[in-house]
């Protein structure tokens, strides 16, 4: 198996052009003399049709844009590898993960749900994580999301739920957001997405950074290996820098600041060289206990608790190169759950088998022709060989007469590999069954891992969870769609839906109204398919909690740093921090009243980076007011009072040293500090050594969410 170390096989096949120092041409090569006029009857008068130059550039500037995708429209990608840290050849045969540091380049793209393309990055969302592997067998695509499991079971519902949760047809409102009447109505009608609706309602559904998100295949796959013999499999991603969200108001006002927040975080790390690592962990179920379990394997609405199965890390995935141009990658780009390789297979998951149709017939409509996979960036570094030909934009010359199986003509030409080949042999699962619309009884328990998932949370991530559904609840106008909720809320937990109801100023109906399940099957009628609660074997998941899982190697890498500084800050301590974050390969950023300089105690000019107007705290994981002369200019700064406000209400690290504590005791939050807040670092001392490592350290905890009312204390 070759190593594909550097990605230049993967460039060669792709036409790239920079455009420089070249002469401007048409688009049929023609070199172009003046790109600033139109042709005219006289310098006066009007265009003549004659103009081809004019009529090329205009005609393809009009069809620039091609549908986007109808869900996942708003993402970021970028390139990579793959790398094998523990190969797992007896369980799969896929060539990929045969040897340990055998690398596979890779391109993967995050994304938002429900928004358009041009929507905040911050919304509340689930996250789309796939990743498109580039192996010597062919393309994988790993295409999951950042919650490991999905709001509905079967696929024929997927176009409800999206219709639900897309702004609402007649205004178009609201814009990537979930807290809208139609999305409630249709959840509250589905016991099923409970489980779901627990994670997305958790800080899972606002992250800090696609760098600090978990991936889940969500399905169960199998693996299959040389002697035919299939596990099945989970697959995790799990990032190097642990797990980490930003708070509700602050993913607010970071749509307004900077909508483009995860876009440019990803961005600026992987051109600083801070490039983003995951671990691939597999769970691996023997096929004999596929019913052993008190859900079932196949249904997206469960989890395999990590107690009864463990993760096993198989290799790492670290992004190192971002795109050369957005539309020719990130958008062009095309997964689809089908694209397998042999070693890698398919369960009977009903989600899964409608999303093996759905995701090339999307492509047909967005990038317009059956041959999206001749596209550099979905191309195979694998040879393709086959009959397919033709179709709109073709680009490859298929040579010879014969385009047909089997043949003489062509010596038989291109032809099948046998299985040791490497030939695709769908794994020959016995199945012997009616055909039937209907769904699996043992599908019917829709509140017993929401119970799971709740109870696995601490009580700041509960009350976050809490806050998430009066919020998104709070903006539901239609009073029986919330007391329907608070109904649903009740069977995953009493307390949580008193609570929310609280936030409502409404109260938790007695008993659920009638759940109307799945609504397909008449069965529904004789209470077959009435949702359920099922006793689990696992009460609590310490796995399913991001604050009871922080990251193995705390790190402060590529964190930024909001310095605020007026004339006659001190120097000394302005450099003593920005140094002690570059070694930590943080970044701290000076603002001011004004770009330009700002003079020093010590006369010197130091740049600034940001203008109080263009900076906010939301924008940085932690702000540090330096000792100084002057300090009383921030002091009586409305803007630097709201920047500390938001970074003191977002739990974040507030650092001063010297003199620069007065600013602080002049803040609106100065009555409720406290000495027990360990992400106050605050001393006399000027910049000193102990004091800038403190605030490191005290960043390594990311936030201090004490800070904030708990409704769970
Ligand atoms: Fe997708 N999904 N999906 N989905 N999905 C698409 O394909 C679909 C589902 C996921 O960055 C579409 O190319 C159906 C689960 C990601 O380009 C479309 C069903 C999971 C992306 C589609 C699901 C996903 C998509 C839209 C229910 C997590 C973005 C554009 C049966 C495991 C990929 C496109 C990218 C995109 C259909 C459910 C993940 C329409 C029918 C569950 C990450 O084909």
């Amino acid at each position: 198996m070759k190593n594909l170390q550097d990605e230049k096989q993967r460039d060669l096949l792709i036409n790239k052009s920079d455009g420089t120092n070249k002469f401007l041409t048409t688009d049929q090569g023609v070199r172009i003399n003046d790109d600033n006029n139109s042709l005219k009857a006289g310098e006066r008068g009007p265009s003549l049709l004659e103009d081809f130059i004019l009529r090329e550039k205009i005609t393809h500037f009009d069809h620039e844009r091609i549908p986007e995708r109808i869900v996942h429209a708003r993402g970021s990608g970028a390139h990579g590898f793959f790398e094998v840290t523990n190969p797992i050849p007896e369980l799969t045969k896929a060539g990929f993960l045969q040897e340990k540091g055998l690398k596979t380049p890779v391109f993967t793209r995050f994304s938002t749900v429900a928004g358009f393309r041009g929507s905040t990055d911050l919304a509340r969302d689930v996250r789309g994580f796939a990743v498109k592997f580039y192996t010597q067998e062919g393309i994988y695509d790993l295409v999951g999301n950042n919650i490991p499991v999905f709001f509905i079971q079967d696929a024929s519902k997927f176009p409800d739920l999206v219709h639900a949760v897309k702004p609402e047809p007649h205004n178009e409102i609201p814009q990537a957001a979930s807290a809208h009447d139609t999305f409630w109505d249709f959840i509250s009608l589905m016991p099923e997405s409970m489980h779901m609706i627990m994670w997305a309602m958790s800080d899972r559904a606002i992250p800090r950074s696609y760098r600090m998100m978990e991936g889940f295949g969500v399905h169960t796959f199998r693996l299959v290996n040389e002697a035919g013999e299939s596990t099945f499999v989970k697959f995790h991603w799990k990032p190097k820098l642990g797990t980490h969200a930003v708070a509700w108001d602050e993913a607010q006002k970071i749509s307004g600041k900077n909508p483009d927040f995860h876009r440019q975080d990803l961005w600026e790390a992987i051109e600083a060289g801070n490039f983003p690592e995951w671990e691939l962990g597999v769970q691996i179920i023997p096929t004999e206990d596929e019913n052993k379990y008190e859900f079932d394997l196949l249904d997206s609405t469960k989890i395999v608790p990590e107690e009864l199965v463990p993760v096993k890390i198989i290799g790492r995935m670290v992004l190192n190169r971002n795109p050369d141009n957005f539309f020719a990658e990130t958008e062009q780009i095309a997964f689809h759950p089908g694209h397998v390789v042999p070693g890698i297979d398919f369960s009977n998951d009903p989600l899964l088998q409608g999303r093996l149709f759905s995701y090339t017939d999307t492509q047909l409509s967005r990038l317009g022709s059956p041959n999206f996979h001749e596209i550099p960036i979905n191309r195979s570094v694998a040879p393709v060989h086959n009959n397919q030909r033709d179709g709109h934009m073709r680009q490859e010359i298929n040579m010879g007469r014969v385009s047909y199986h089997p043949n003489s003509l062509g010596g038989g030409c291109p032809y099948q590999a046998k299985i040791a080949e490497g030939g695709f042999y769908s794994f020959n699962e016995r199945i012997d069954a009616h055909k039937i619309r209907e769904r699996s009884e043992s599908f019917n328990d829709h509140f017993g891992q929401a119970k799971l998932f709740f109870n696995s949370q601490t009580p700041v991530e509960k009350s976050h969870i809490v806050k998430a559904l009066r919020f998104e609840l709070g903006k539901v106008e239609t009073t029986a769609i919330r007391v329907r909720m608070l109904g649903l809320l009740s069977q995953v937990d009493r307390e949580l839906a008193e609570k929310v109801a609280i936030g409502l100023g409404a109260t938790v109906p007695p008993i659920l109204e009638t759940p109307i399940n799945h609504g397909v099957s008449p069965e529904n009628e004789n209470g077959k398919h009435e949702p359920r609660t099922v006793e689990q074997s696992v009460q609590s998941s310490d796995a399913l909690s991001m604050l009871k899982n922080p990251t193995n190697s705390p790190t402060i890498a590529s964190r930024k740093v909001a310095i605020l500084c007026s004339d006659g800050v001190s120097e000394a301590a302005v450099s003593n921090m920005k140094k002690a974050l570059l070694k930590e390969d943080a970044k701290g950023c000076i603002i001011a009243p004004h770009l330009g300089a700002v003079i020093s105690d010590t006369d010197a000019e130091i740049h600034v980076d940001f203008s109080f107007l263009t900076a906010s705290s939301v924008l940085f994981d932690a702000v540090y007011i330096p000792d100084g002369l002057g300090l009383s200019v921030l002091a009586e700064s409305d803007e630097v009072n709201e920047f500390l406000n938001d970074a003191y209400k977002h739990c974040k690290v507030i650092g001063a040293d010297g003199k620069a504590g007065a600013v602080l005791s002049a803040a609106p939050f100065a009555s409720k500090i406290t000495n027990e807040d360990q992400g106050l670092i605050i001393t006399e001392e000027a910049a000193s050594d102990k004091f800038v490592s403190d605030f490191i350290s005290a960043m390594e905890k990311h936030r201090f969410w004490d800070r904030e009312p708990n409704l769970y204390n």
